[in-house]
């Protein structure tokens, strides 16, 4: 039997390591017959907020957006996303993109559907729109290699202009790939992994990682990681981007 006074969770001043060992379920008013884990959010010092949803066949999810942006991703299962007046079915990798002053609506999910959501309060900048509700599928977007090495890809799932001040990415890393430098950067990340594993140096510590967990890195965290066993590592990632650094 496990031993129960054991968690791989850590959680620092500037990064967490958070396995579904930890978990406690959030109830949310609007997101209702749904399972809430609350991963990443500002009463640990982030400026973002992830969450992990899992939904049966009665969930129903209804809000608004107001000053933060939403950004669903099904990890696993199937569901209808409404958003603005246009109805969509989202299956795993696909994605929608809700900007701020919407209102949106989720139903009719397939029992066991697992939804990613990452939160941020948007800064608009002048002279540019709000962006648009995007509706979008991860297969269909290109991984080109990252910084020349054939072991990783990068896929960007938003925009790459500067109307965005969040980025979403898929890194995937072959096993033994690895990122090419230890990131020393002003940006914040939250992330959680789709597949496979690892080891994550955070600020000189290091975490073996597996599918499921997540990070939270706050900015200036120094970060490293390398992707070990059979299949690719692979993580989807919030990144802030794009603003004037005050
Ligand atoms: O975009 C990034 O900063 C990315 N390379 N960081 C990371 O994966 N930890
Ligand atoms: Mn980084």
């Amino acid at each position: 039997m496990e031993i129960s006074a054991l968690t791989r969770s850590v959680v620092k001043r500037n990064h967490a390591v958070i396995s579904p060992d930890g978990y406690i379920n959030s109830r949310v008013p609007g997101w209702d017959n749904c399972t809430v884990n609350v991963i990443i959010n500002e009463q640990m010092g982030a400026h973002l907020c992830q969450t992990l949803i899992t939904l049966n066949e009665i969930s129903v999810l209804t809000g608004a957006t107001l000053h933060s942006q939403l950004f669903f991703y099904v990890v696993e299962g199937r569901c209808t996303a409404t958003v603005g007046g246009e109805t969509n079915t989202l299956e795993k990798g696909q994605f929608v993109y809700i900007p701020i002053a919407k209102e949106y609506k989720v139903d009719k999910p397939e029992p066991g559907t697992q939804l990613l959501t990452f939160h941020k309060v948007y800064e608009k900048l002048d002279g540019y729109d709000v962006p648009p509700v995007i509706f979008g599928d991860a297969a269909n977007i290109e991984g080109p290699t990252y910084l020349g090495d054939a072991a990783l890809r990068l896929q960007v799932l938003l925009p790459d202009t500067l109307a965005f001040d969040m980025a979403v990415n898929i890194f995937t890393y072959d096993p033994g790939g690895h990122l090419p430098f230890v990131e020393t950067h002003i940006m914040e990340h939250g992330l959680i992994y789709l597949q496979g594993q690892g080891v994550y140096m955070l600020d000189k510590d290091w975490y073996p990682i597996k599918k499921g967990d997540s990070i939270w890195m706050a900015p200036y965290c120094q970060q490293w990681f390398t992707a070990m066993g059979k299949e690719p590592a692979v993580y989807i990632y919030y990144k802030n981007v794009n603003r004037f650094p005050t």
